[in-house]
């Protein structure tokens, strides 16, 4: 067979799932590391239930990738997760879902891995975003994992410290409200209120136009000049305040 013909044959069935993100729709891309359960417990034997080291890696590979060629307007990370919201004039890759994942997955797996010295991988899925109120409903929704996860994790150790095997915390805490849980902290010496926000409301990482001064080398007068500077916000408002907060970014 010709090299050619070869060749359309075999593009034919290599595009046949390729999908695409509508235009004009926002893309937002969430990442989560795979297995970090057994990483995080296992392999790396981090601090329980929170990390400032792992916070930390999860920060940089963030910060990296708002550096990978996409526009993001807005990136958010907790836990093993990271949410990225791409404008909807980003036409990277044709906006081809999976080249879009799967360069995402490698550029944050390779530099997480780089970062712990310790191979990790991270998954990636696009999420095709047709209007502003979607994306506020989205980043308010990981938000809230992000509180309740943080509120079973501390009960969760908290009972582990205390005695219980894997399978009696996780029991107990599963007939816990929000209210029982908050008091079992308390009865332990934790007030969950004053635990650091970032643990409780995730992180949002965004470029922001900084106003600068400087001095103009050739006749030695001030200068103002616009950077591109990234923000890291690590006390996050909540509800309604969050989400005025993101329209202020976003549009
Ligand atoms: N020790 C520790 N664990 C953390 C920290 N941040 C996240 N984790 C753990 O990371 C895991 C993330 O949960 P999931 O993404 O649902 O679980 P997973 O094991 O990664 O499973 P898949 O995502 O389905 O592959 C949880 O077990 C968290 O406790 C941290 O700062 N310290
Ligand atoms: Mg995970």
């Amino acid at each position: 067979m010709k090299f050619e013909t070869l060749d359309s044959k075999m593009r034919k069935n290599e595009i046949l799932f390729d999908q695409y993100v509508l235009p004009d729709n926002y893309i937002i891309v969430r990442l989560d590391g795979k297995g970090f359960t057994k990483l995080t417990k296992e392999s790396l034997e981090l601090e329980k239930p929170f990390d400032i080291r792992f916070h930390e890696a999860m920060i940089a590979t963030t910060k990296h990738l708002l550096t990978v060629g996409f526009k993001v307007i807005y990136a958010y990370t907790q836990s093993d997760e990271i949410s990225l919201l791409i404008d909807k004039d980003d036409n990277t890759f044709n906006r081809k879902v999976r080249k879009i994942n799967s360069v995402l997955a490698g550029e944050a797996s390779a530099y997480f891995s780089m970062y712990f010295n310790h191979l990790s991988v991270l998954d990636c899925r696009t999420i095709s975003i047709p209007n502003v109120t979607m994306i506020l409903d989205y980043f308010s929704w990981r938000q809230e994992d992000a509180h309740r996860n943080s509120l079973s994790a501390y009960c969760y150790w908290t009972l582990r410290k205390n005695g219980l095997a894997y399978n009696e915390a996780t029991k107990e805490i599963e007939n816990l409200s929000i209210a029982n849980k908050n008091d079992l902290l308390f009865q332990n010496g934790i007030n969950y209120n004053d635990l650091p926000s970032w643990q409780k409301r995730g992180v949002g990482i965004y470029f922001e136009n900084v106003q600068k001064t400087g001095i103009n080398p050739r006749d030695n007068t001030e200068i103002m000049f616009n950077r591109k500077e990234v923000v890291i916000i690590n006390d996050l408002p909540i509800r309604e305040v969050y989400r005025e907060f993101l329209l202020k970014i976003i549009v």
